[in-house]
């Protein structure tokens, strides 16, 4: 007999960002973050539980995980073993929904989708809140994707006080992010080894951390009132703070390439002509650019006289993290 379930969980981009922990082994951040999740970019899991199996077995987009990616999966689902007090093996079978070739699978997504069908599949009943806190466990970011819309992941000072909320919104119903795939390959340095990185050696890193709260709130209270012009020159400060702590890190990294500071441009431009709109970047080099709905078409155009119609994808506000009925994903 199995006991199964399946989750969907959505991408999240942090327009305020997380960079660095403070403590590695229970997953607390130094600072808080605040993000949007999308419709564009998801992950479907379904996990079966199996008394009788003697170990887990994953498989992401088909194909089977081995060494430290399964070993990751197995320590995440140790955990949803002891909340339940069962030793159960498991089957988990992902499959990450992102436009073929973009480069966008999430970290966030994986384990948000996992920590919901892992825990559903089990039998836990984990509120919204015990669902950010197990998610966060995986991955830092997944414990915003349980959240549709904007999420706030405050640090908090212990295990049960990490864990992120939806943050009030007004007016952004419009808010659209166009995502410039830059480079759809793998990056160098993960975020994970690029954060201790950096959270060791850079000495700019005290004060990001000092500005990374006080832009949270602000943050925080420019969504509350629609503020799109504060939105999007927060998100771009918090951006460009958080690459310059990896360029003062030792040794220096860099996730941007050419075609990242050639988008970067382009939203300056655009923005000096009148069509207002800001970039963000994570830890790869693809461009996020926060504009509203009716500022597309000329987004767009301006941007695919550089980039091809495939590697600009629109993606707007997206759904939490929801249970489906126990179908097997079926991965394109
Ligand atoms: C963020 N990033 O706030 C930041 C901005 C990338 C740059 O969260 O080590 O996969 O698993 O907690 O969450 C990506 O890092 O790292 C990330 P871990 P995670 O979205």
């Amino acid at each position: 007999m199995s006991h199964q379930a399946t989750a969907i969980a959505h991408s999240n981009i942090a327009l305020i960002k997380y960079w660095g922990k403070r403590d590695e082994a229970r997953m607390l951040p130094m600072n808080g973050s605040l993000s949007l999740t999308l419709d564009a970019f998801y992950t479907r899991t379904r996990v079966r539980f199996f008394p009788e199996l003697g170990e887990d077995h994953v498989r992401l987009d088909g194909r089977t995980l081995e060494g430290e990616a399964a070993r990751k999966v197995s320590r995440f689902l140790d955990r949803v073993r002891a909340l339940k007090g069962h030793e159960w093996r498991a089957e988990v079978d992902s499959c990450n929904q992102v436009p073929t070739g973009a480069g966008l699978a999430s970290s966030a997504s994986a384990f948000a989708a996992l920590a919901g069908a892992a825990s559903a599949a089990i039998g836990l009943e984990l509120s919204p809140r015990e669902l950010s806190i197990l998610a966060r466990k995986g991955s830092g970011s997944a414990c915003r994707s349980i959240f549709p819309g904007f999420a706030l992941w405050q640090a908090g000072t212990d295990d049960q006080s990490s864990y992120a909320r939806p943050v009030p919104a007004s007016n952004l119903d419009d808010l659209v992010m166009l995502v410039v795939v830059v480079n759809s390959g793998h990056k160098g340095l993960s975020s994970r080894e690029g954060m201790r990185r950096t959270v060791a050696t850079s000495p700019f890193y005290p004060a990001w951390v000092e500005h990374a709260e006080r832009d949270l709130e602000r943050m925080r209270i420019a969504v509350l009132e629609g503020d799109f012009t504060r939105i999007g020159t927060l998100a771009e400060s918090s951006a460009m703070r958080m690459h310059a702590t990896m360029l003062s890190a030792e040794p220096p990294f860099c996730y941007w390439e050419g075609g990242s500071l050639l988008a970067m441009n382009l939203v300056r431009q655009l923005r000096d002509e009148g069509h207002e709109c800001y970039f963000t970047m994570d830890a790869g080099p693809n461009v996020k650019i926060i504009a509203r709905e009716a500022t597309v078409p000329r987004l767009r155009a301006a941007l695919g006289e550089h980039f091809g119609e495939e590697a600009l994808i629109t993606a707007r506000p997206g759904p939490g993290l929801r249970i489906e009925d126990a179908e097997a994903p079926e991965c394109r």
